[in-house]
């Protein structure tokens, strides 16, 4: 019996790309994001040849997020594979130059949105058993700090973090958890962290080959179809041109440390 694909953030980059890749391998599915009229579209594309439901959703409201997932149709209910990947990055300056609104958004979307819906799907997981699959959209930025990361990359830290530990809770249940983790990757990720400054969104793909969104939700795919008694905790993937850089020394006089 083929179950359902749940994935949040469906309205752009890896989350639409996810859709297409699984319904492709023959996966039902359940688009969620805020943008109604781009659920349709996508809903509109896929649909005959794929059973699609799409859940207008915002991740942060933890009252919406279950009664929607309580409310499910009987075609829709049983959930086999959650791809938590709604998520934004913002204020990519410095900390101390951060609004603080800024910070409780990604911490409202990253955080508390990717537990809100987790909270309310894993029942239907534990329940198909066996063969079903919580993949998390980490980040490189989970485990590699650097300017300008902040929140966005503690927010990806708690993904990985709770993600191993739901593992430890679930042991024995069947239901497997994957901490996906990318890094650079040709979205509309970078409009929404630079506010819809285009230049500066161009700014960062230009003269780099980075992942493309297809090839984030090929993994995702992959993952998906794993044999049920694998689980890859976590999966990092980055472009060939991507690497560590080394420690930041900060150089200038030294007075100020020394007379400290
Ligand atoms: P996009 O901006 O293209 O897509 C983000 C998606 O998240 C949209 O579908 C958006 O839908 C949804 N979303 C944002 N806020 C909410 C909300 N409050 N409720 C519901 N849905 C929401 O970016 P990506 O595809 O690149 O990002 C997907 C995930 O991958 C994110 O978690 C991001 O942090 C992560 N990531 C991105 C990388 C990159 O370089 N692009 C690299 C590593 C990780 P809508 O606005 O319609 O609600
Ligand atoms: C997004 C990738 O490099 O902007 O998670 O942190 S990066």
């Amino acid at each position: 019996m083929q179950g359902v694909a749940l994935i949040t953030g469906a309205t752009s980059g890896f989350g639409a790309a996810s859709a297409r890749q699984l319904a492709s391998q023959g996966w039902p599915l359940i688009i969620c994001g805020r943008r109604q009229e781009r659920l349709d579209k996508l809903a509109a594309e896929l649909s005959p040849s794929t059973p699609v439901l799409a859940l207008q959703m915002d991740v942060r409201d933890a009252l919406a997020v279950s009664r929607a997932i309580d409310e499910l149709p009987a075609a829709f209910a049983d959930i086999q594979l959650l791809v938590n990947n709604a998520g934004l990055a913002l204020a990519p300056g410095p900390a101390q130059q951060a609004d603080l609104s800024d910070w409780h958004t990604m911490i409202d979307t990253n955080i508390t949105g990717l537990v809100n819906v987790t909270h309310a799907v894993l029942p239907r997981l534990i329940a198909w058993g066996a063969g079903a699959s919580v993949i998390n959209i980490g980040s490189t930025a989970s485990g590699n700090p650097y300017p300008g990361s902040h929140v966005y990359g503690a927010s990806k830290a708690f993904v990985q973090q709770f993600s191993f530990n739901l593992r430890c809770d679930l042991q024995g249940t069947g239901v497997r958890v994957t901490d996906l983790s990318p890094g650079i990757a040709e979205t509309e990720f970078s409009l929404v962290r630079n506010a819809g400054n285009e230049s500066a969104a161009d700014a960062v793909y230009r003269d780099t080959v980075p992942l493309s969104a297809d090839d984030v939700a090929e993994q995702v795919a992959y993952i998906a179809a794993l044999p049920a008694h694998m689980n890859i905790n976590r999966l990092e993937i980055v472009p060939v041109r991507q690497a560590w850089g080394p420690y930041a020394i900060h150089r200038d006089a030294v007075e100020q440390e020394q007379t400290a």
